[in-house]
Order: structure tokens, then sequence, then C-alpha cells
């Protein structure tokens, strides 16, 4: 088997990239060729995604990486989950909406007038979020609804613009609320008087969705023939591929904006504590089941970083950490309360949440970066130890992935609350998670997770962080 060259999309809440991956029996290695910002934009109707603007970014950085990389052998595309564009006739109907516009309230009242969450959660698994797509399809617009002939999840709808194809991944799709043992469930979107029609064909993780459109390859310089493979198109189930763990013993935390906090399983658990708990059943790639819950990650510190630098005090997040890291105490807050959900003033937030509940709130900046900070670790052991009750693992290591793994005082912080060490590692989790994908679907390399995941814990060795008393 030799080694290849793969070009990784990876699309999140912020940035956008492109990365070049080389990946072999023994070799995985990834490297960044271009970097955009993803700046979503309150206009007219609500919060909205430039969508456009990151399919540029990407088609300049796939243009950038085939000038270095003339090899490159498959493209893969993930992206956060949940949001769609409505298509027709392959002309998009407006800008994608964010999950984070206030206009999802008015679908969850839609939808569970028809059908409470307990009973949705029986067909679908999956946590409840006020953001997941069944809710935003019933906050649409009706009429928009019924012109349109495709709905495409944005990981989907950047390989739609890059082969013509318009298909639906699984991983990603699970999202939605509207699949049920892996297939469109058709009862459910019939009885929420969804037009079944805009629901494209699902793929697998590993499956060719198509090769580049010839003026896409033409505009690339790409030559002919380069596939556009799915992986698991949901960032989150990426970035579980590359957890360098032993499933058995080992809870996951992928931090970015969110901290998705869980165990993989062979199926799905949907047992009246896993609903209690607020747990999802995500598809995984190979079919494995993420078994997590959506603690707010670091968007609450990134939003009060973004609020300070906007009133005119530059921040430099390392001495920033570093200053709360020297705190003896500070407030912890529940940073799960859906107030801190949308963008908007967060120190505002938890001064008033510490006023309802009666604690000092935090009063220097590194005091509030500490009290985020510790408020998160507090969630994420809460989780852990939940994921952990619900599941039957016995998790004896908890592994960071992704840029929360930069955070050495979150690493740490999560270690000691739970008493358990913390592996912190890879940061790229979710592009290495795509590259593997396509690597196995070309033939660079094979096996199963495990495998794959052996190979990353041999070239990305985690750092380790002992839990303190
Ligand atoms: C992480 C993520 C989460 C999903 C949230 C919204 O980037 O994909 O898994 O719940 O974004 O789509």
């Amino acid at each position: 088997m030799s080694v290849g060259d793969l070009a990784a999309i990876d699309l999140g809440a912020t940035s956008g990239r492109v990365i070049v991956g080389r990946v072999g029996a023994d070799v995985l290695e990834a490297s960044q060729v271009a970097r955009f910002v993803n700046t979503p934009v309150h206009a007219g109707d609500g919060l909205h995604w430039d969508v456009l603007a990151l399919y540029g970014g990407a088609v300049d950085g796939l243009r950038k990486a085939l000038r270095t990389h003339p090899e490159i052998a498959s493209i893969g595309v993930d992206a956060w989950a949940v949001d769609y564009a409505l298509l027709r006739e392959g002309r998009m109907l407006g800008n994608p909406f964010h999950y984070r516009d206030e206009r999802c309230e008015r679908g969850v009242a839609k939808v569970h007038e028809r059908m409470p969450h307990p009973e949705l959660f029986a067909r679908n698994g999956l946590q409840f979020l006020p953001f997941n797509t069944l809710y935003q399809f019933a906050a649409e617009d009706p009429a928009v609804l019924r012109v349109a002939d495709t709905a495409l999840l944005i990981p989907d709808l950047v390989a739609y613009w890059l082969t013509g194809r318009a298909v639906a991944e699984r991983t990603n799709a699970s999202t939605t609320g509207l699949l049920r043992g892996g297939e469109w469930d058709d009862e459910l979107i019939g009885g929420l008087g969804f037009p079944r029609g805009i629901l494209p064909e699902l793929v697998s993780p590993g499956d060719r969705i198509g090769m580049l459109r010839p003026d896409v390859a033409a505009a690339l310089g790409a030559g002919s023939g380069l596939p556009v493979t799915a992986v698991g198109t949901h960032d989150t189930a990426s970035a579980v591929v590359a957890v360098p763990m032993q499933a058995e013993h080992a809870a996951y935390i992928s931090c970015g904006t969110w901290g998705l906090v869980g165990v993989e399983v062979p199926s799905p658990v949907l047992t009246p504590d896993a609903l209690a708990a607020n747990f999802t059943n995500e598809g995984g790639v190979d079919g494995r089941i993420r078994l997590l819950h959506n603690v707010m990650g670091l968007w609450v510190l990134s939003e009060t970083v973004r609020g300070w630098e906007r009133d005119g005090h530059a921040v430099d997040l390392p001495a920033l950490l570093a200053a709360a890291a020297a705190i003896d105490t500070a407030p912890v807050f529940d940073i799960e309360d859906p107030r801190f959900l949308p963008p908007g003033d967060m120190p505002a937030r938890i001064d008033a949440w510490c006023a309802e509940h009666d604690i000092a709130a935090p009063q220097t900046r590194a005091e509030y970066a500490r009290s985020i900070v510790e408020s998160l670790a507090l969630a994420f052991t809460d989780a852990v130890a939940a994921a952990s009750r619900i599941s039957g693992v016995e998790v004896r290591t908890i592994h960071i992935v992704g840029g929360g793994a930069l955070n050495e005082l979150l690493c740490q912080r999560t270690a000691d609350r739970a008493g358990l060490p913390v592996l912190a590692g890879p940061v790229e989790a979710t592009a290495l998670g795509n590259l593997l994908v396509q690597a196995r679907a070309a033939g660079f390399v094979s096996g199963s997770l495990e495998a794959l995941r052996d190979l990353v814990a041999r070239t990305h060795a985690p750092r380790r962080f002992a839990p303190r008393s």
C-alpha cells in the first residue's frame, strides 16, 4: 500500500480551512494550505452564514493545494451540523440560517405540538437542541419550503457545488432529527408536514459522491477525474474518528466552539436515563453511534473576548489564560444555561446568572476567563460521568481533541475535577478524521476505526494531564 495525498475542506463556526494530508500505513501528516474567516451576517430576516464566501475560500484553497500537491487523489468536506440551504433547480433560495438565530424557538413549539420530545427521541435518538434541523424546517416560511426541490446540509451543499450531485451524508443527516435507523423516517417527515421530496439520497462515509464538474476542475487547475469522497461530513463525526482512544475505556471531548462530550457505542441508547440526561445518538463513521451531549464549548470565552475587542480592548489570549490560571478560585456558573446560546454580552449574562444565584460575580477579565473555564470543566466532568452511567462504559481516560486541547488550563481543570487523566490532542482531529476516511476509501490505509486510531496514536502522541488533588 502506498502513501497518498488528499485534501480536506473543514468548515467551522469561526473559520474554514483547506488542509492537505499525506496518509499511508505509517504516515499521517496534515498541513494547512488556506484559512479563511467565517463571519456570520445579521441581515433582514435573521442571522445567516455567508456560505458563498466560505465556498469561495474553499475553492481558492483547493486551487492552492493542487498547485503544490498535483497528486491529490480525493477531496472530502466536513462542516458543522444541522444547518442547510434550500434550492430549486440548483439555485440557492437565500443564504442558510445560522443555528444561533432565534427563529428556531418558533419551530420547536410547532413540532412539539405534534410530537413531544420523548416521542421524537424514541424515533431519532437525538438530544433536544432548539436548532435541530427539524425545528428549523418547521420555522421556515411554508411558501419557501413548497418552492424548494432540494435541501442540502452545509457540507453536502459544498460537495454539490463541486460535483453537481446532491446527496445527504448519513453522519450529518443524523443531526436533522429526520433519520430512523439510518434511513429517512418517511412517517415522521410526513407527519410533521415536510415535503419528503426535498431530502436527497443518503450516502455513507467512504462512498464516492462524484467527480469534480468539468468547469470546477478547470477553474481549480485539476486534472480530469478528481473525486469528492463522502467522509464523516459532520465535523464531530470526523473528529471522533481521529480520537486516539480505546473506546471501551474512554470518553472524548471534541472541543471547539462546542464541547461534544461522550463515548462511542455500537448501537443507540434510548433509555429513560439517556432521555433525561439529554444525550444524543448521532451517527458515526462505520455505523458507530456517538452517544454524546452538546456542552457549550469555547463559544462563551471567544464571544466574551470578541465583546471586549469590540469595545476597544485588545486581548492576548495566552496571557489572559495564564492570568486566569494564577487565580485561586472563581465563581462557577451553569454554562449550559440557554441564555449563553445566542451571540451577545456574555459578561453581563454571567453577572445576571451570579446575581440570580446569590454569588459574587467575577470582577476582572482574568476572573471572567477563569470562571468560564472552571464552569466548562465542571460541565465536561458532569457530562463524562453521565455518558459513563448511561452507556456502561467504564471511563478511565478522557480525550480532548480540537482547539480545546491547546487550552492547558481547561485540560488540567477537567482532569482535576474528573479525577481522571486527560489526554489532549490532536488539535486537528477533525481534519485528520476527514483525511483518514478518504485515505481508506482510496486504498492508502485499511482496517477498522481501531486501526485508524492506532495510526493517529502512533503519529500524534497526545499530551497527558494527570489529575491533581
Ligand atoms: C460542532 C457541531 C456540533 C453541532 C453544532 C451545530 O461544530 O457540529 O456537533 O451540534 O456544531 O451544528
